[in-house]
């Protein structure tokens, strides 16, 4: 990656609520992206405005996640298996990335960022390993996850690029691709129930975890677009939104937020996580764009 110094053009390197970030143009996009988590908090097109949600009560500083944009739930998913004072999604969303650089390629901007195991992450995750964020910002926002193990013997992980998306009201959108999928519902603890073939509504609090490689669409009327979840490498789909009790139950999630987001996450989740052999590499993918209906 060239440029580690970013180029004015199509790169800025700018401190935003006390962290550093880098602002990434291109065709008329703009994408905003935290060292602190490799943690895109916007993504803006020309034609639909900002697809990605993040909440006003977001807390920005060590330890915290940033609620909203894209959190990288990394190298587990939810409450660790078996250590329940380990982090919620790992410690990747509140890790310091380092910035590798960024250069045009084509018409889109690409952009680098890494982190690596370190005495602190091997305390939680015994394994030697090195993550790559690749962001490739044009019409459409490309998010590559990918985690080499370095180490000389195999290990499991998981991860989920668990994207916030903006929506109107929550309660007038349908969310398509899912379609036959199974699902476990972690609302009401049922296990492999079917996905009925119409559009998923939403009428209370939703968290879905869909063993599913494919697209989502979200169609939202009332902005007359239609936004886009494509992904790569990712055998399981998560669809989560808090309602009204959840939402007030976080304290950086404003009470009457929770209608106007949709989480609908790449990701590679028990019982699809992934095993890496030493020396090799996988990468999860979610592309979000959106179009006019
Ligand atoms: O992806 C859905 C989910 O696992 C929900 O269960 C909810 O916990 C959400 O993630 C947010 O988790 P967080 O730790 O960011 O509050």
């Amino acid at each position: 990656m060239q440029n580690p110094s970013g180029d004015a053009r199509h790169t800025e390197q700018i401190e935003a609520h006390g962290l550093n970030a880098v602002r990434l143009k291109a065709c008329g996009s703009e994408a905003l992206v935290y060292l602190h988590g490799a943690h895109v908090a916007s993504f803006r097109t020309r034609e639909h405005g900002e697809l990605l949600w993040l909440s006003d009560q977001a807390v920005y500083g060590a330890g915290k996640a940033i609620r909203g944009g894209i959190p990288i739930c990394f190298p587990w998913f939810g409450a660790h298996p078996t250590e329940p004072s380990f982090p919620a999604h790992g410690f990747a969303r509140t890790s310091e990335f380092r910035f590798e650089g960024s250069e045009e390629r084509g018409d889109n901007v690409h952009c680098e960022l890494s982190l690596s195991s370190s005495p602190e992450t091997l305390a939680l995750f015994p394994h030697a390993w090195k993550a790559r964020l690749r962001l490739s910002v044009g019409r459409a926002l490309s998010v590559a996850f990918e985690v080499e193990n370095v180490g000389d013997a195999a290990f499991d992980y998981e991860v989920a690029l668990h994207s916030y998306l903006g929506v109107s009201d929550v309660r007038q959108i349908e969310l398509g691709g899912l379609a036959g999928a199974r699902y476990d519902d972690k609302v009401t603890g049922a296990r492999g129930d079917l996905q009925p073939e119409a559009p998923l509504r939403f009428a209370s609090e939703t968290d879905r975890v869909y063993d599913s490689t494919a697209r989502v669409t979200v169609g939202d009327p009332t902005r007359n677009c239609r936004l886009i979840v494509d992904k790569t490498a990712s055998r399981t789909t998560v669809v989560w939104n808090p309602w009204v009790d959840k939402a007030k139950r976080l304290s950086d999630f404003p009470d009457d937020a929770w209608a106007t987001m949709v989480c609908v996450e790449a990701a590679n989740a028990s019982p699809h996580g992934i095993r890496l052999p030493p020396q090799s590499r996988h990468t999860t993918t979610t592309i979000i764009s959106a179009e006019t209906l």
